[in-house]
């Protein structure tokens, strides 16, 4: 078995961190891993598969002998060593919105469109987390019924915004269980036992950008301009998965035993919907898992042919190092790394 030169940039970070467990956890053939972050973690330490390594400081020589780069160290970084990685001869498997919409970069979810890897040019983008989910579960259906029209609302967790709004949330919580006064940091308002409506920069249309992502990454993942997408994304106090409250409009019928029958084959995909004995998805069940996990599936009756669907994945991983390393995998198996 080919084994690779493995960087992963952002090794420190909460993608980074997940990434370095998913490489493990899979056996990816790693000959030897190149952990990079910023110079503030340049000399620390980090155990890979039981073996010491230290952190070296991004810059574009680091990517000398790497065959394989996994970049989670913000879209800025992407931006500047990214190419520089490539022009090294590294496949680059980005995690950031740096080039998710750049036409020559195909953006994959591998349960759902792996024939755009075929035309990689050096850089493939990792979806944003709640759009990966998302697509998930709306493309088996999509494929059976076509879906014309979608209305997303997300309930996603801190660590979507990194190891920093973890401490935050964690501090935050102690602190007003002690009756303590809380100082916001990461985000504009307190978020242990709130819900902020904010998500990424607003523009001048008043969406957020994560909600503009959720709408233009699926269309490109889902090769169809035609579907409508509507967005709202929401920070819950919430540690580790993100939920999605989805409703759907399609051109064929589908009833919920229907939907129930095409997502329990999907790949990827676990359908946990039993009402009657409180079954249905919870980000505190997916935490750890790969798995997308939907349930409470039922008919919108408010319209023809609708459906609502709870939509549960852990973020970091099948949102990020989970989705990354199978679009790795699935360059090795199809030789196109
Ligand atoms: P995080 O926990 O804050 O970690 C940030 C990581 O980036 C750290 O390893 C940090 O290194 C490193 N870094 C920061 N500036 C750097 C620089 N100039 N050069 C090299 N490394 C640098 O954040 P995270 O949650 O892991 O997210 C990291 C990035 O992954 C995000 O910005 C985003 O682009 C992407 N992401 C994608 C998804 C998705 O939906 N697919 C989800 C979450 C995040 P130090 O420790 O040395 O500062
Ligand atoms: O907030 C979340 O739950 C997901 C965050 C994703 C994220 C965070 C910072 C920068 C991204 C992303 O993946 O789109 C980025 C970015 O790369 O723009």
């Amino acid at each position: 078995m080919k084994t690779l030169n493995v960087a992963v940039v952002g090794a420190t970070g909460a993608v980074g961190q997940t990434m370095l467990k998913v490489l493990e956890e899979r056996n990816f053939p790693v000959a030897t891993l190149l952990p990079l972050a910023s110079a503030r973690s340049k000399g620390q330490n980090l155990v890979f598969r039981g073996e010491t390594t230290a952190i070296e400081e991004a810059c574009p020589e680091a990517f000398s002998d790497i065959d394989l780069a996994f970049f989670s160290a913000g879209t800025d970084t992407s931006l500047s060593l990214a190419p520089e990685a490539v022009k090294r001869g590294a496949v680059v498997v980005d995690n950031s919105n740096a080039f998710r919409m750049n036409p020559d970069v195909p953006l994959v979810v591998p349960e759902v469109n792996p024939e755009a890897l075929r035309t990689h040019q050096g850089i493939i983008a990792n979806p944003n987390c709640s759009t990966i989910q998302m697509v998930m579960v709306l493309k088996p259906l999509h494929d059976r019924a076509r879906i014309k029209r979608v209305v997303v609302s997300t309930y996603q967790a801190v660590s979507g915004t990194g190891q920093e709004a973890i401490a935050e949330l964690r501090t935050q919580s102690s602190q007003i269980l002690l009756g303590q006064p809380v100082k916001p940091e990461i985000y504009p308002y307190q978020i242990a036992f709130n819900v902020l409506p904010h998500i990424d920069v607003f523009d001048e249309t008043g969406y957020t950008l994560e909600e503009w992502k959720m709408v233009r990454e699926t269309a490109k993942i889902m090769s169809d301009e035609t579907i409508a997408i509507t967005a709202t994304a929401v920070r819950v106090p919430v540690m580790y998965g993100h939920s999605e409250a989805i409703n759907i409009e399609t051109e064929k019928k589908l009833l919920p035993e229907e939907a129930r029958a095409i997502l329990a084959q999907a790949p990827g995909v676990v359908v946990v919907d039993d009402p009657r004995e409180n079954k249905y998805p919870l980000p505190t069940q997916a935490a750890g898992r790969n798995e997308v996990f939907v349930g409470r599936i039922r008919e919108d009756f408010s319209t023809r042919n609708g459906l609502n669907l709870w939509v549960v994945a852990d973020n970091l991983r099948k949102g990020a190092a989970y989705n990354a390393v199978q679009i790795a995998e699935r360059l090795l198996t199809d030789g196109l790394l």
